[in-house]
């Protein structure tokens, strides 16, 4: 029987990107796409389906068993600013999620991918250039939920030999889908703006900086940590990734290059407490030694690719 991928949120700003290049590297029947929402009929028409609550192990499970599934992707999760607000089931989804999946794969014997973020550090860790092993005291529900996740991980790969590997994730930056609940959204939201009205107020302020990644680079990391030998990949809690890091400000600017009436303004909210909370930058060596991880985007390449295609978009509509 054919081996299969399944992509649990697949709906999401990763999900939806990755389930379409999975698919074009794998072909379209062997990645299962599930989410807890019903996707669009183009979705719907472009490969198998399952509405799903990743909670639901039987149905999982049943999946898993049904697609002969060798690699999951578990990307069902609240962002940082949402379980805030969401505290008891944040944990939940983001942590019994997780645990669920890592039994499912002591079981099953799945490879699987789980992603961490540069949420795991907190107040107390250096912020610049943040190493990968540190300071890692995490102020936000979800920072506790990822730190917690990559402790989980660690053990059962250490206990259970389960083939897990994960990315401490950046602000994720991509035209295709926007992002929900998160503290780095605004670097996506920004360029919708910019197109739009040719303003933006941030929910930031002028000077924050923090670590932040393009799509393209996100995916080629994601996959790029799965199709690794599994004896490159030593760190089986999450690896640091890193490819660029801007204030608000700095972003305006390069967004003016090419629209240069853009006008920003600075209306910092609840947020602001967690990106002050999060490192400006990250050295991601131990990635780029072990698997050989390097990003290709930075300010300058994926501004101009983030208005080209949004702006393509727009006219199409
Ligand atoms: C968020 O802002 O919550 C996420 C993250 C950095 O993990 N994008």
């Amino acid at each position: 029987m054919k081996e299969s991928i399944l992509v649990i949120g697949a709906k999401g700003q990763i999900g939806s990107e990755l389930v379409e290049e999975l698919r074009r590297q794998n072909g379209e029947s062997n990645v299962i796409a599930t989410d807890i929402k019903m996707p669009s009929p183009e979705f719907l028409s472009s490969g198998p389906f399952y509405q799903l609550d990743v909670l639901d192990f039987p149905q999982v499970l049943e999946i898993i068993r049904k697609h002969n599934v060798k690699q999951v992707y578990l990307l069902a999760a609240l962002l940082s600013a949402t379980a805030e607000q969401k505290i008891k089931s944040a944990w939940r989804l983001n942590m019994e999620g997780l645990l669920g999946t890592l039994e499912l794969a002591r079981e099953e014997k799945f490879k699987l991918f789980w992603p961490s973020s540069i949420a795991v550090f907190g107040p107390n860790t250096p912020r610049e250039n943040t190493p990968q092993f540190t300071v890692t005291e995490p102020s936000t529900v979800y920072g506790i939920s990822k730190l917690a996740g990559e402790r989980w991980c660690e053990y059962y790969f250490q206990k259970f030999n389960v083939d897990v590997r994960s990315l401490r994730y950046p602000g994720l930056i991509g035209y295709k889908t926007e992002p929900g609940g998160g503290t780095t959204d605004y670097a996506v939201h920004i360029f919708h703006e910019a197109i739009r009205s040719h303003k933006y107020e941030s929910f930031l302020s002028e000077h924050t900086e923090l670590p932040m990644m393009y799509m393209h680079d996100a995916l080629k990391a994601t996959i790029g940590i799965m199709n690794a030998d599994a004896k490159q990949v030593k760190i089986r809690s999450s690896y640091n990734v890193a490819a660029m890091s801007f204030t608000p400000a700095q972003l305006a600017d390069e967004i003016r290059k090419h629209i240069p009436d853009f006008k920003i303004t600075y209306k910092p909210d609840v947020r602001q407490q967690y990106a002050d909370s999060w490192p400006k930058s990250i050295d991601d060596s131990c990635a780029r030694t072990d698997w050989k991880w390097h990003a290709e985007y930075d300010l300058c390449r994926m501004t101009e690719d983030m208005l080209v295609h949004i702006q393509a978009m727009v006219q199409h509509h």
